[in-house]
């Protein structure tokens, strides 16, 4: 039914959804900044509009020059990719009033998640499981410690406005919480303009499990699996799985029958996924997000459906084309984000790339818009490659991943396939247990074991200076 799509992203992701519309008939229209002139992306689509420089700010954050771009084109509907102005609601009106289909939720259910306060309140009715916590914004120190004692420590506080990990406060007693309090508030007034902040009971060792979903226009909505994404650094998933290899099947059902009874309570349409922590067996809500996502590559390759072609079918207006009976699991993915970033720092390595080999073979997917020659900005996400394995097995996968991360070659930058590759040999991520925090802890003991080694090596040296002085 459309004819032709505009996509409002850049890189691997608008290089997908061009993928997913060739192969409906549908002619697409790439927009870019002066900064992804020569990207893949750009040249595989249809068309191509320039919005502005290379600001995110100026080009794929600014509304008015990406609508423009899709009146002149004359494109029926935007795919918005993740990141950028993928849940901005505001966007999504602003495309409606001009007759443009937005591929995604409405602008109510995207505000309404958007707010984390509201999102809870959202969860609590509709039967979804929660930390427990405040009940809506704190407004002030006395109602924060009035809570914790009620919950008891530790607690977490968040902003209102927040998510994905930005504005959080954790406190152990009323002293830390009594200085965290206000921080967290002026915290949150800088960062998103809104000062309201919420209060959880804090887990302290949980891991990631988020649920994909999918509604149409006619209130069915469809549970697409789990995904373990608890393998992350500083809010930045590293690598993710699907299904979840800690999770009974009973566990992962149910989990899924409250997350599609909810949705469809919510006559939610679109993709989306419900972002829960999973501790000592149970789940707990943390956040809503009504996008597609990075890793959305692991569920499609182990319950084989199209996760972008199925938000196009759903957003002009056809019902879904399967039903919950038919997703069955057929084999483990996994999904390792490679970053043009130094594997020890973590520091960003943009740069050009000399040369380069994509590695191949049964089981192995990479997304991504790499080329010889291609030369990697500086100012967006460093995420340059998505390698995805899948087999019968997890074992068979994790192995499949290490083989495909040896075969490829990306000259000319440093990235995290070093570190990728060390961490797919951890007994953490060999037996699944790894929570949130497991990289983070992992990185440390790496730092201050060379660290030693580095003060050894220099006593030495240090010990030579003050003999010769
Ligand atoms: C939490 C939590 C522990 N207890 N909430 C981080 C991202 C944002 N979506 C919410 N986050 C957390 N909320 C309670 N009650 C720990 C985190 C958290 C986290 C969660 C998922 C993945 C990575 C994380 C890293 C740090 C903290």
């Amino acid at each position: 039914m459309f004819k032709k799509i505009l996509i409002a992203n850049r890189g691997e992701i608008a290089l997908r959804v061009i993928r997913a519309c060739r192969e409906m008939g549908i002619k697409t229209v790439a927009v870019h900044s002066t900064a992804d002139n020569d990207a893949m992306y750009v040249k595989m689509a249809d068309e191509s509009v320039c919005i502005g420089p290379a600001s995110s700010a100026e080009s794929y954050l600014k509304k008015s020059a990406i609508i423009s771009a899709a009146v002149v084109t004359n494109a029926d509907a935007v795919h918005p990719g993740y990141g950028f102005l993928s849940e901005n609601a505001e966007f999504a009106e602003m495309l409606e009033a001009h007759g443009i289909e937005f591929i995604g939720p409405t602008p109510e259910h995207i505000r309404r998640m958007g707010d984390k306060v509201e999102a809870k309140r959202t969860a609590i009715e509709l039967g979804i499981p929660v930390v427990p916590g405040s009940k809506g914004a704190l407004d002030t120190i006395t109602d924060a410690l009035k809570t914790a004692k009620e919950i008891g420590y530790p607690v977490i506080v968040k902003a209102a406005s927040g998510g994905g990990g930005r504005g959080m406060k954790i406190a152990f007693n009323d002293e830390e919480l009594k200085a965290q309090f206000p921080i967290a508030r002026s915290e949150a007034k800088v960062a998103f303009g809104d000062d309201r902040v919420y209060m959880e009971k804090y887990l302290v060792n949980p891991k990631h499990i988020e649920i994909q979903l999918i509604g149409d226009k006619f209130g069915n909505v469809v549970t697409i699996g789990e995904r373990d994404c608890s393998m992350q650094r500083k809010n930045q998933k590293i690598i993710e799985e699907a299904p979840a290899s800690i999770l009974t099947k009973k566990q992962s059902q149910d989990i899924q029958n409250i997350v599609r009874n909810a949705m469809e309570k919510l006559k939610y349409r679109g993709a989306g996924t419900i972002e829960f922590l999973f501790e000592n067996g149970k789940f707990y809500f943390m956040e809503m997000n009504t996008r597609l996502q990075v890793e959305h590559p692991v569920t499609e390759q182990v319950y084989g459906v199209d996760l972008v072609q199925e938000q196009i079918r759903v957003a002009e207006g056809h019902k879904l084309s399967f039903k919950q009976e038919d997703i069955v699991p057929h084999c483990h993915a996994l999904e390792c984000r490679i970053n043009a970033e130094d594997p020890e720092t973590f520091v960003p390595f943009p740069g050009t790339v000399k040369y380069y080999h994509a590695p191949g073979g049964l089981g192995v997917r990479v997304d991504s818009g790499l080329y010889a020659g291609y030369k990697i900005p500086s100012c967006y996400d460093s995420m340059i490659a998505k390698v995805i394995t899948f087999a019968l097995t997890r074992d068979e996968a994790i192995t499949k991943m290490y083989y495909a991360l040896s075969e490829m070659i990306v000259d000319g930058v440093k990235t995290s396939i070093p570190l990728q590759q060390e961490l797919l040999k951890q007994p953490a991520f060999l037996d699944g247990t790894y929570p949130i925090h497991w990289l983070q802890d992992y990185i440390q003991a790496k730092n201050e074991a060379k660290e030693k080694v580095e003060v050894q090596d220099d006593e030495p040296h240090k010990a030579k200076k003050k003999k010769s002085k």
